[in-house]
């Protein structure tokens, strides 16, 4: 356990001159003791005695509509209102029972760029639910209680959730999700699950958000994998190795990734048996549930794994510290091609189009057996577009002959990384097209590195507005180029293409 005082850091001289001068010119200073904390296991102890105490008072249970469960809430919501959080009891009704959910919102940090935190605070009606899930419950509460014991100044805006009636089917997550504004919903850019995390036959596992593990479901959103290897980070540091679990929507994440958030979290185990080559990685019994205690009564406080439950809560505030105080990506070079940056059509002389040559400007649709020219952008009115009018029919203005291309000004990018580039784009094509048509983007400096190469193909494809990144670490230093080209060869086809925003960042 880490017992260096968190407030009274002694900074070295110079730093305290540095950031006296700081906090004179009015910029920000984040404190020295941003390093992510050791959540005391005492602290989640006495979370969870709590928990088991409300489930002794009200019946042995603390599920959705039985007053254990209010209870709970009432317990994680005082809390936080001490600490300074800004709460919410979100209510819901759910087979015929009203349902709550406890929002907390940490003041401070980007309102468009939210980290969310989340765990189930019901249990089933057969027990106290202290594993399942009073040891994620009670892990995030001292989380979110740390984050105020450091008066912590996070980049991203905190939001911690502890959700109801998880156990009849994610509903409080799915609640909250579904009544999130559009808007609302797109700063959310990440979200941290965590539902039994001291198992006390724990094994160590982090969900599969890339699915390296190629079982099951497929990988979440992008952005999940990211999530998954900051947690994984965690326990490489402390020297426990961790498995993938199924990123198969199974808790309250699930309703997140639905809609395209970016999710990860941590899970010792339910009803699955250890196998023995589990037993051997992490210790505890062979050929016995993680949690024998699952959905049932004895599911108590003595039902817990201290050293799990210590470690997970670690490796939380660990994941929370790190993702919530990084410093927010720096824009490099943008085009969102709502003005005109210098880009260059037919760069070598030698396109073979006869029709359908890239432009910019504001695009107008066309639909042949659905989308194919996108009349929309994704950002403001113009975007790159081979053709921009509808003409007469959809194959009027599209690409016809051969080979467009257009190439961007010099971009000078900085000598150091990490640099990534992303961008949006469509292909549209009618079943006439074939392998021999592509729309192609490649970044060409002393090397040429592909973003993007998608060929056509012999069936109908509608146009429909993509992502695309690429790391581009290995042209640093350099002035580049950005190379777009698209293609209707060996045989006229219905080819349309489209490109918006796109974006460096280091
Ligand atoms: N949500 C289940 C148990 C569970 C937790 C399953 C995490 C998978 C994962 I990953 C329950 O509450 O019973
Ligand atoms: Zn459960
Ligand atoms: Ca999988």
């Amino acid at each position: 356990m880490l017992l260096t005082c968190r407030k009274g850091v002694r900074l070295p001289i110079v730093a305290a001159i540095a950031t006296l001068s700081l906090s004179l010119l009015g910029v920000p200073t984040q404190a020295a003791a941003a390093a992510p904390p050791d959540i005391p296991l005492a602290n989640l102890k006495a979370h969870l005695a709590q928990f088991q105490a409300i489930a002794n008072a009200n019946g042995g249970t603390r599920a959705h509509g039985r007053p254990g469960y209010l209870a709970s809430a009432n317990y994680v919501r005082d809390r936080l209102n001490a600490a300074g959080f800004t709460t919410t009891l979100q209510t819901f009704t759910y087979n015929g029972a009203t349902g709550y959910n406890v929002i907390a919102d940490w003041p401070g940090g980007n309102p468009d760029d939210i980290l969310m935190i989340g765990a189930h605070l019901d249990s089933v009606t057969a027990g106290p639910g202290i594993n399942d899930n009073g040891s994620g419950s009670a892990a995030i509460l001292e989380a979110a209680l740390e984050v105020s014991r450091q008066a912590l100044q996070p980049a991203k805006h905190l939001r911690f959730a502890w959700w109801g009636a998880e156990e009849l089917g994610l509903r409080g997550s799915r609640f909250y999700v579904n009544n999130l504004p559009a808007a609302e919903r797109t700063r959310i850019k990440g979200y941290l699950n965590f539902d039994m995390v001291g198992s006390p036959n724990a094994g160590y596992f982090v969900y599969d958000g890339d699915d390296s593990d190629g079982t099951g479901a497929g990988p979440g959103p992008a952005g999940s994998a990211a999530l998954e290897q900051t947690i994984i980070d965690y326990f490489t540091s402390i020297g426990v190795p961790t498995r993938g679990t199924d990123f198969d929507g199974r808790s309250d994440y699930g309703p997140f990734i639905a809609v395209g958030i970016p999710a990860g979290g941590t899970f010792t185990g339910a009803e699955g048996i250890k196998t023995s080559a589990q037993a051997a990685l992490w210790g505890g019994t062979a050929g016995q549930a993680f949690d024998p205690c699952y959905h049932r009564s004895c599911d108590t406080t003595a039902n817990i794994n201290d050293t799990a439950l210590d470690r997970n809560a670690d490796a939380i505030a660990h994941a929370v510290w790190t993702i919530a105080t990084a410093a927010p990506p720096v824009v490099v070079w943008q085009d969102t091609f709502e003005t005109a940056t210098g880009w260059t059509v037919n760069p070598s002389g030698t396109d073979t189009a006869t029709a359908g040559q890239w432009e910019r400007g504001d695009p107008e649709a066309t639909t042949s057996s659905g989308a194919k020219q996108l009349g929309t952008t994704v950002s403001g009115t113009n975007d790159l577009v081979t053709g921009r009018p509808a003409g007469s029919s959809a194959g009027t203005y599209d690409i016809d002959g051969g080979v467009t291309s257009i190439q961007s000004p010099p971009i000078t990018l900085p000598s150091s990384g990490p640099l990534n580039l992303s961008l949006s784009w469509y292909l549209a094509h009618g079943s006439n097209s074939s392998s021999a048509d592509y729309l192609r983007v490649r970044v060409i400096g002393t090397t040429t590195a592909t973003v993007l190469n998608q060929t056509g193909a012999a069936t109908n494809r509608n146009g429909a507005w993509t992502t695309a990144t690429a790391n581009l670490n290995a042209f640093a230093g350099q002035t580049v180029r950005i190379l777009i080209d698209a293609a209707d060869a060996s045989g006229a086809s219905l080819v349309e293409a489209g490109i918006d925003d796109i974006k460096i960042a280091r």
